[in-house]
């Protein structure tokens, strides 16, 4: 049998698709174990055709486990993993607790697998769904291109918050629908009231430009997220880098803007060329025939969408995209899936 695998943390929204994607993908795994709280344990959920039931986690739920997936909140993933790792686990984790770690590798299969070998603490980390949203596409210009900077401003799916973003936004979307609600002042706040969930403001009807937590000089967390990683990934730790986080009333799929600035010039003919031949990347850019990818057509599909490839007006080394993908599944599941796969490829 293959190896042993355990998902620690189940039944979150990303553990949810993370159960599907191993349900789709060839299966190469010997048990798999769902691991979760106290309270959901006992549970039962289907993989890979199979009624499973969740147990809590606990240090003995590692015994004879070979790699397993956290997605579980910072906290948790900071406590439980080098638990895990210490008794023989390889932990690959979806939470920010060991991104920036220099003992632990960051990656993204189709830019940087080979850091995913050298792991001194026995985790590996996946990035932040934000990051994973642009960074393969990002990744195939920069091994041809050579990155000099990033703009980029994000345009993030309420499932990055987890079950109750989710939640949230269809609460408010009920309590708007069919009212001639957004056309004065404070409107729209005083129909939602505090039902605002983990946002700082109404969703629905509305963008709200703030993603994750305070850190200094006015930045959110998931800008600094966005900043770090990107560097690390692609191995440029002084990459400049400005970004704008986001929040929109979508379920599921992050978008991007980007400017990218390269060493030389580039060109559009060559850039479209890289990105409809990159693994993991699809190229929808037709903007005659109205074609560019929006998160209502990329949810629940595994690649990284660019459109509206074009050079920077005033910049011929520069280059604009929009780039979309589904922060569950690339964003967050399926990368982690395939660290996991290219880790049990290692020990077959
Ligand atoms: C969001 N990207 O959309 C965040 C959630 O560091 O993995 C993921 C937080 C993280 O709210």
């Amino acid at each position: 049998p293959g190896p042993t695998l355990a998902v620690v943390g189940a039944t979150g929204a990303v553990g949810t698709v993370m159960l599907q994607i191993l349900s789709q993908h060839a299966d190469i795994w010997g048990e798999i174990r769902l691991v979760a709280s106290p309270r959901s344990a006992g549970r039962k959920l289907a993989v890979r055709g199979e009624e499973t039931e969740v147990v809590a986690l606990s240090e003995e739920v590692f015994d004879g486990v070979d790699i397993a997936m956290f997605d579980v909140p910072d906290e948790v993933a900071a406590h439980w993993a080098p638990i895990a790792a210490a008794r023989g686990v390889v932990v690959v984790d979806n939470s920010a607790a060991f991104r920036m770690d220099p003992d632990v590798p960051l990656v993204v299969p189709e830019v940087n697998a080979h850091t995913a070998r050298v792991r001194p603490r026995g985790i590996i980390a996946n990035p932040n769904c934000t990051t994973l949203s642009m960074i393969v596409a990002l990744g195939a210009l920069h091994a041809e291109f050579g990155l000099r900077e990033l703009v980029v401003s994000s345009y993030q799916a309420v499932s990055g918050a987890g079950q109750a973003g989710v939640r949230t936004l269809r609460q408010q979307l009920s309590l708007v629908a069919g009212t001639e609600l957004g056309t004065s002042p404070g409107d729209v706040r005083r129909a939602v009231g505090d039902r605002t969930g983990p946002f700082p403001e109404p969703v629905a009807l509305n963008v709200v430009p703030w993603a994750g937590t305070l850190r200094e000089d006015g930045w959110s967390s998931e800008e600094m997220k966005v900043r770090d990683e990107s560097r690390k990934i692609l191995g440029l730790p002084r990459l400049p880098v400005a970004v704008t986080c986001v929040r929109v009333p979508v379920v599921t799929a992050h978008s991007l803007t980007v400017h990218a600035r390269f060493e030389d010039e580039v060109t559009v003919d060559r850039a479209r060329e890289i990105l409809a031949t990159a693994p993991g990347v699809v190229l929808c850019d037709d903007p005659a025939a109205g074609e560019f990818p929006t998160p209502a057509d990329v949810v629940g599909t595994d690649p990284t969408w660019v459109g509206r490839v074009r050079r920077a007006l005033d910049d011929p080394t520069a280059l604009e995209l929009f780039v979309c993908g589904d922060n569950l599944r690339k964003g967050a599941a399926l990368n982690t899936a395939q660290i996991a796969e290219l880790v049990a490829a290692e020990m077959s």
